[in-house]
């Protein structure tokens, strides 16, 4: 796309940002000035593997911290959309959407990885690279590119053949992570939630419909908008459905124990401090996320009988991009948490 569109999309899009405060420059002496522009939010998970990843590279870059959970106003029950739903912003992506070969997701599953499910054209984060002139969606196809680009730093991804697939394998087993289940979902007998971000996930479901079909009713002459909203609108039901089934949420919480088994057998084959090969890989980096939501989640138990996976877990949670982007960020914008503490 020619620079001057995508720089007058770009502006409007960040009209999606209610509180200008969200608009900030990161790691304003890094490398690559100027080039990324990065929609996120600071609690979402898979916001959280990008963040992270540029951390790691050393990259500068704006962010565009959005609100992705709607908010209903005390004085008039007004609902306030989730910013990642606005007109401009949903356009933007909707840019990206097009370099992918998969239709918009409209059917939920409990996993959001866009290889398997579809595109959701309503949900972040979205990199812009100002140098290429693209839209990036979808956190795996983003961190590949970052550290394509940004040369400056250590490769994240490892040259040898085998490795490489390995280290794939990894980023595709945390992306078919069911981690939309495990924070939305109500497990009948062992929630182990914290108590407000169960009381959040109440309404979540009839808030994120009542306000898409808002949308979609005021932008009607948008018709690309609107197929993405009644996508999403489509998802979303599907996901309060199953909100509250009891095998859905037995069936969640099973797979993601055997990802993590599958994790143990990985560590145990690799032998190394990391997960491929001797050096940081975005598989780290993508593992470090993945344990720490599930250890907020109060999911720990999941790996209590696995010493190789606790012992990575301490390991990929000391490293700084970890630290900063994924436990730090999360204690900042979720409820508490007994689960999980400052490192
Ligand atoms: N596979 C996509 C998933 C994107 C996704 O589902 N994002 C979530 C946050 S992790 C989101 O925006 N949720 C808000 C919503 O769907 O309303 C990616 O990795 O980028």
């Amino acid at each position: 796309m020619d620079k001057s569109t995508l720089e007058m999309m770009l502006a409007k899009a960040n009209n999606s940002i209610a509180d200008p405060s969200r608009l900030t420059e990161r790691n304003t002496n890094g490398y690559e000035q100027g080039r990324f522009t990065l929609f996120h939010s600071a609690m979402s998970f898979c916001s959280q593997k990008v963040r992270a990843t540029l951390v790691q590279k050393g990259a500068a870059f704006k962010s565009c911290d959005m609100v992705i959970i709607g908010n209903r106003m005390a004085s008039s029950g007004k609902l306030i959309p989730a910013e990642n739903y606005h007109p401009d912003y949903v356009r933007l992506r909707l840019i990206g959407g097009k370099l992918l070969s998969t239709d918009l997701a409209a059917n939920y599953t409990g996993v959001s990885s866009v290889s398997t499910q579809g595109f959701d054209a309503c949900a972040v984060p979205t990199l812009v690279d100002l140098f290429t002139g693209e839209v990036i969606v979808d956190s795996l196809r983003i961190c590949l590119h970052v550290n394509g680009t940004v040369s400056n730093s250590p490769s994240l991804v490892p040259n040898d053949p085998l490795l490489l697939a390995q280290m794939k394998a990894q980023l595709d087993a945390v992306d078919n992570t069911p981690h939309p289940a495990l924070l939305y979902g109500f497990h009948p007998e062992d929630d182990r939630r914290p108590q407000i971000l169960q009381e959040l996930m109440l309404s979540v479901y009839d808030d994120k419909v009542e306000a898409l079909q808002e949308l979609a009713a005021d932008n009607s002459a948008d018709h690309e908008l609107v197929a993405a909203y009644h996508a999403k609108i489509k998802k979303e039901k599907g996901g309060k459905n199953v909100s509250r089934d009891p095998s859905f949420q037995h069936a969640a919480r099973s797979r993601a124990r055997e990802i993590i088994v599958q994790l143990d057998r990985d560590l145990q084959a690799n032998g190394a401090e990391w997960l491929c090969g001797t050096t940081v890989t975005l598989a780290d980096l993508f593992w470090g996320v993945s344990l720490v939501r599930l250890e907020y989640l109060g999911l720990g138990s999941l790996w209590g009988d696995l010493p190789r996976v606790r012992t990575y877990f301490s390991n990929v949670a000391e490293l700084p991009s970890i630290q900063q982007e994924a436990i730090e960020s999360t204690l900042m914008s979720m409820p508490p948490s007994k689960h999980l503490r400052s490192a």
